[in-house]
């Protein structure tokens, strides 16, 4: 991903580097089928957070019996320690809009449109200003080129929450109804999406590979990653470290290399006690694992995930009853209430959970706490409640210790102890 010179939103330093050559080629030389073959050839997988082989879901929108299709790109990035999508809105959108082109134009998509996620406000405006550019070069909009095509792309302006960037509470909100997840399976997108059609559903950074792809070949984009895992990722590295920010790098980077090569290591000589390498839904790892590849089927072996690469660093200072709880309290605020076992686990995990950390938990709240785990990992409709489950089984597992110093002390031990009438 090549940050451009002047204001994002201006087209000529993105044509300057060949941006909309793809886009050309896709309108004047390639089929729908050979852009599909291309994608499949490079096996880009989708980097919304699941991994799912992108150009398979354009093959069953683009081969599906239905004629009418939607395109939507999800830009209502909203997962804890994950701002690569707003990275890529902010300094390259003309390379998101060329991605959104070619996929809409490929399944053949009745309306086209760029959810975006309320909070990024600023880059929802210079997403507008590129298209505008774009329009006036006569990239999009009524015969394009003067190839007789015509599309267009429409900004939509998201709802607030985390579920909502759900692809299918994020297709009801965009229908006027509540932001609440489907059945998956079998409301997948591609069968059942905006107004009940097959829709074409890609994640930001997806749709910004696909120019690339197609205008360097899929031998080129295979040229990094591992060989499941083809490509880079835009990794947001946040938490204990000298230098958090969005990084590129291969698939399969080590944990260590991102946090010290690219975050310059954890500041004040302290040391890294946990990672949540895919975002606070995924398993955490500890000290003794960062050898670990980033990549979607190594986490999972290691049982954990990459997610969306929301990596989040955690230092030995730090209580993790209070950091899990941080996240349980996330959870909690965002469940759309759906789901009973969701709307009520969220509020127990997060009550327990306060309840350990203030000092007033025992040792039934621990059992407690797993037990209900258990009972509501994988209820959901949306994988919300499966990630706060995690979330408490993963803190759990590593650091009990930490959760029965609180229970034997009746305190948080990294806070100063009270001493004294009234303190
Ligand atoms: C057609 C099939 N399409 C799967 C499509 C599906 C979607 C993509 C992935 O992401 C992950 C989770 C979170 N025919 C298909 C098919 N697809 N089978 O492939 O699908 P899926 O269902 O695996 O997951 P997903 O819901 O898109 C979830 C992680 O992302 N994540 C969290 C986001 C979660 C929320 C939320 O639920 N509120 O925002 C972030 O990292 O943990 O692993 O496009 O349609 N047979």
């Amino acid at each position: 991903m090549q940050k451009l010179e002047g204001a994002p939103w201006e087209i000529d330093p993105y044509l300057k580097t060949g941006g909309y050559e793809a886009w050309r080629k896709c309108l004047k030389e390639l089929t729908p089928n050979d852009i599909v073959g291309e994608i499949k050839k490079a096996g880009l997988r989708g980097r919304g957070g699941a991994g799912f082989p992108t150009g398979t879901k354009w093959d069953k929108v683009l081969n599906h019996r239905v004629q009418e299709r939607y395109f939507v790109c999800n830009a209502g990035e909203h997962e804890p320690g994950t701002f690569k999508d707003r990275h890529l809105l902010k300094h390259i959108p003309h390379q998101l809009i060329e991605g959104c082109l070619i996929a809409s134009r490929t399944v053949n998509a009745k309306a086209s449109y760029i959810y975006v996620n309320h909070e990024y406000a600023e880059e929802e405006a210079n997403l507008r200003k590129a298209i505008t550019q774009a329009r006036e070069r006569g990239l999009l909009g009524k015969n394009i080129l003067g190839t007789g095509v015509d599309l267009d792309l429409e900004v939509y302006s998201g709802h607030g929450s985390y579920v909502a960037g759900e692809e299918t509470a994020m297709l009801e909100s965009m229908q006027g109804r509540p932001a609440m997840p489907r059945q998956k399976p079998p409301f997948y997108p591609t069968d059942f999406g905006l107004y009940g059609k097959p829709t074409l559903v890609n994640n930001v950074e997806t749709l910004c590979n696909i120019p690339q792809i197609l205008k360097n070949g899929a031998a080129w984009f295979t040229q990094v990653g591992t060989e499941k895992c083809p490509g880079t990722m835009l990794f947001s590295l946040s938490g204990s470290v000298n230098r958090p920010g969005v990084y590129e790098m291969p698939m399969g980077v080590t944990i260590r290399d991102l946090i010290e090569t690219c975050g310059g290591g954890v500041p004040n000589g302290r040391k890294i006690k946990a990672v949540f390498p895919g975002g606070p839904a995924f398993s955490m790892v500890t000290a003794d694992q960062l050898d670990l590849p980033m990549d979607f089927d190594s986490l999972k072996k290691a049982g954990t995930g990459l997610g969306s690469a929301g990596t989040i660093v955690i230092d030995d200072a730090t209580c993790m009853v209070a950091a899990t709880l941080k996240y349980s309290n996330f959870f909690k605020g965002e469940s759309c209430g759906q789901c009973p076992p969701c709307r009520m686990g969220t509020i127990n995990l997060a009550t327990l959970m306060d309840k350990i950390e203030r000092g007033e938990g025992s040792r039934k709240d621990l059992d407690s706490l797993l037990q209900l785990c258990g009972f509501v990992k994988g209820t959901g409709y949306c994988t919300l409640i499966t990630g706060a489950a995690v979330l408490v089984q993963s803190s759990l597992r590593l650091f009990q210790h930490e959760f029965e110093e609180h229970i034997r002390l009746q305190r948080c031990p990294f806070q100063p102890a009270r001493t004294g009438a009234g303190a």
